[in-house]
């Protein structure tokens, strides 16, 4: 079995998986480097006076982890600056939201070069190397230049954007054609993955084969797409552990004789906060007799502040809230609690559980987990209903959910009073359906499926090979 190395921004393995504390995510790509003796590999998310390239090793519950600290410029520019001000915004179809700086293009190629740079010694011959997200699009392309020939993979958590979006970034080509040094390249979605392919066709006039390959740029690539899931057995005992019930039971009684309705979202603009809040407060005007007969937990806790959008956003939905708790509140009832924390993963299952309705309408996200958490929480016999965004990747798979254009407040009043007043057999109904997926795409599945996709894969050049493993192109 070769060894696995997973390569990401933040190295997340968790000091101890017992406090359960860590995401699915973790959780799956901890045990899986434990199982295939494996190197987890990204920023330490410290910063020093200079870049010293020597990276510091860590035992993490059994788990070997190497952190590369990084210069505050390289921070500022590649971190908040471009994986965060440009092409996460770009990625999420937020143009009007996109950072064109040059300097953080710049500071993108240069940590991923420094990031290459430390990794490229530490890869024994037939390990595979598996690369996570935006971050880190260009290091594939940084370590064939530095020799490496193992197979390389990669996997965008995000959405693919339209191309007609893409081709605004300044270097989009480059970009794309760096993706050209993996050999493999996974989505969540076939909708992402069909963008994808839609820019390599008529942007860069490469060539599909059929069976999920793509040639351009002189090489050529094979694509998949692989839905993410849940730690389902993990997340199902957090819900039942003696935390989760008391929070269930604590959530239920704050409950009695109302309905409650949940949302659980980063605070981030692609997460359609604003919009959900100003259709539950059309669902308030439409329907006067249910006022006092619902309300709405939102725990939101604060990401990335560093970053003015997102801190005019949190004034934004602050005022959001508080104008609406305002015009519809009354003495022993408030619409709104909208909770700007975090909560354990174990609370978090509890309040999944008492809440009648899941409100998961993202303006675009490349899969959204909280939609299969709320699934995976529910009582079997008395199920609360699912709201999905047709615009969360999850919607591709999860149809049986009350699918909802997020933009439209009138939509997404609709579909609150139709949760609400859902007879018990529908209910059930879908929650079956919708947990089959959720466990037909847990995240063990997920991890065990791309890396003996990527496995399978042929190794190093070859002499007919149409491509150089430098990252050259041919005829660019
Ligand atoms: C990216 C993509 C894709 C939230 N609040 C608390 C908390 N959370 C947890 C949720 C869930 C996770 O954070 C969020 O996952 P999402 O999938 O919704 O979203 P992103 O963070 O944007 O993740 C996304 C994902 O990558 C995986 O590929 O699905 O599309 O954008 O697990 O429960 N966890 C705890 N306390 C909180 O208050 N403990």
């Amino acid at each position: 079995m070769p060894r696995l190395i997973v390569v990401s921004n933040r190295v997340s393995a968790p000091v101890d998986p017992a406090a359960g504390s860590a995401g699915g995510l973790a959780m799956a790509l901890s045990a899986a480097l434990k199982a295939y003796d494996g190197l987890w590999f990204g920023w330490s998310g410290e910063t020093v006076e200079t870049f010293t390239g020597e990276p510091k090793f860590e035992d993490r519950a059994g788990v070997q982890v190497a952190l590369v600290d990084l210069e505050a410029q390289d921070v500022d520019e590649y971190y908040n600056g471009y994986a965060n001000k440009t092409l996460w915004p770009l990625f999420h179809h937020r143009v009007d939201l996109t950072a064109y700086e040059r300097s953080y293009g710049e500071g993108y190629e240069r940590v991923n070069r420094r990031f290459a740079e430390v990794l490229a010694p530490l890869i024994q011959p037939d390990d595979l190397i598996w690369v996570h997200d935006y971050h880190l699009i260009p290091i594939a392309r940084d370590l064939r230049r530095l020799g490496i020939n193992n197979r390389i993979g990669f996997f965008l958590h995000t959405p693919w954007p339209v191309r007609q979006l893409l081709v605004t970034l300044p270097h989009h080509r480059r970009l794309v054609e760096s993706m050209f040094a993996y050999d493999l390249i996974g989505f969540h979605t076939e909708e992402w993955l069909d963008l994808f392919r839609d820019y390599v066709v008529s942007e860069a006039r490469g060539e599909i084969d059929g069976l999920g390959g793509l040639e351009c740029f002189g090489r050529k690539v094979q694509t998949g797409v692989f839905p993410i899931g849940i730690d389902v057995d993990a997340f199902t005992a957090a819900r039942d552990s003696r935390e989760g019930v008391r929070t269930y039971d604590r959530m239920a009684a704050s409950a009695a004789f109302r309905s409650m309705m949940v949302g659980v979202d980063r605070l981030d603009y692609s997460k359609g906060l604003e919009e959900r809040m100003l259709g539950y407060e059309q669902f308030l005007h439409d329907n006067a007799d249910m006022r006092g007969g619902v309300f709405l937990v939102q725990v939101t806790p604060i990401s990335r502040d560093d970053v003015d959008t997102y801190q005019d956003m949190r004034a934004r939905l602050d005022a959001t809230a508080g104008r609406i708790n305002g015009e519809f509140a009354d003495m022993d009832w408030q619409p709104i609690r909208y909770l700007n924390r975090s909560y354990r993963r174990d609370q978090l299952a509890g309040i999944y559980r008492a809440a009648r309705v899941g409100l998961v309408t993202p303006l675009r996200d490349g899969m959204n987990l909280v939609a299969k958490e709320y699934v995976a929480a529910q009582n079997p016999e008395d199920p609360g209903v699912l709201i999905l965004s047709r615009f969360a990747g999850a919607a591709e798979q999860m149809g049986e959910a009350l699918l909802v254009n997020p933009f439209s407040r009138e939509e997404l009043s609709e579909a609150i009073h139709k949760a609400l007043t859902m007879p018990l057999e529908e209910r059930i109904r879908k929650w079956q359906a919708l947990m089959q997926v959720v466990r037909d795409t847990d995240v063990s599945i997920w991890r065990d499926a791309y890396v003996k996709a990527l496995n399978a894969l042929p190794v190093g050049e070859t002499d007919d090979a149409p491509f150089h493993r430098d990252g050259r192109a041919d005829a660019a």
